[in-house]
């Protein structure tokens, strides 16, 4: 069999075109997420075009038991994982500590960084046993700046920057590697989920420049995968060419 990636969150975005382009790749995928009618469209578009096996695990990275459960239960040929991305997570709105919802903040502590430690610890265990894999985490500008009105999603990628140099510590001597990989913006559905569906506010973002399209990211991804054995990518920060910082985004 081919080697195994599974991509948590593949159902849009950045996720969607990693599963894709690992497909082309050659890798069979294993795809997540909570839509259940989009992990079977994407199914159906690797297969057909790619004529790569695709099994799909509905769920919510927020549900420990369920993470784990959907790992232990895989078939036993489709446990050998050999690539993880971490992707799965959001930004749910934009506004002060003082004023903010804890219903976001919850959702995003949950998601970003609960999720991303539950499927880790269901699967690290697997390529540990194998003493071989490679875990690609999906960090972000936010993770390596602050900016105003996004305390707490930036506190959820600085975890995940921490995360990733803790785990590049706990899998150094089995060999496996562990990347991250930080965006600043890309057009996906983010600020639609950020803005709770206002799809208008949510266009204003990329009003103005060129943003960064999930591809550009699949090819980040692309890169990682493909160096060689003794070769590992700490740490890449990506941005639009019109952007220089979380906030200094010149628009025409
Ligand atoms: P999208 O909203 O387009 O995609 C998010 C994906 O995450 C979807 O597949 C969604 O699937 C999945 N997801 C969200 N919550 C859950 C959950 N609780 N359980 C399972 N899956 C979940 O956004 P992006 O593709 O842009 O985001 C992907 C990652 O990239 C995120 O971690 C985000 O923080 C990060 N990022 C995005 C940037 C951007 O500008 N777009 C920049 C920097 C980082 P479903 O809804 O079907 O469950
Ligand atoms: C998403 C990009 O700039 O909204 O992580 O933090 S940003």
């Amino acid at each position: 069999m081919n080697k195994i990636a599974l991509v948590t969150g593949a159902t849009a975005g950045i996720g969607k075109a990693v599963a894709i382009k690992l497909a082309s790749l050659g890798f069979n995928i294993i795809i997540t997420g909570r839509r259940i009618d989009r992990l079977e469209e994407i199914k159906n578009e690797i297969v057909v075009k790619y004529s790569k096996e695709v099994f799909t695990l509905n769920f919510d990275v927020r549900n420990k038991s369920e993470a784990i459960k959907q790992i232990e239960q895989l078939p036993k040929r489709w446990k050998n994982i050999d690539l993880l991305v971490n992707n799965a997570g959001l930004a749910a709105g934009l506004g002060t500590i003082q004023e903010g919802d804890m219903e976001d903040w919850e959702q995003m502590i949950d998601t970003n960084i609960k999720g991303l430690l539950y499927m880790t610890r269901a699967i690290s265990p697997l390529m540990i046993e194998r003493k071989k894999g490679q875990i690609i985490n999906i960090g972000s500008i936010a993770g390596k700046e602050v900016y105003p009105n996004g305390a707490v999603y930036c506190s959820t990628k600085h975890a995940v920057d921490a995360l990733n140099k803790g785990m590049r510590i706990d899998m150094v001597e089995y060999g496996i590697k562990v990347s991250a990989i930080h965006p600043g913006m890309v057009n996906t559905e983010f600020s639609t989920v950020r803005f709770h569906g206002d799809k208008a506010k949510a266009d204003a973002v990329y009003e103005g420049l060129i943003p960064l399209y999930a591809e550009d990211i699949a090819d980040a991804v692309e890169f990682m995968v493909t160096r060689p054995a003794h070769v590992n990518i700490n740490d890449m920060v990506i941005m639009p060419t019109a952007q220089a910082t979380a906030t200094v985004i010149v628009r025409k």
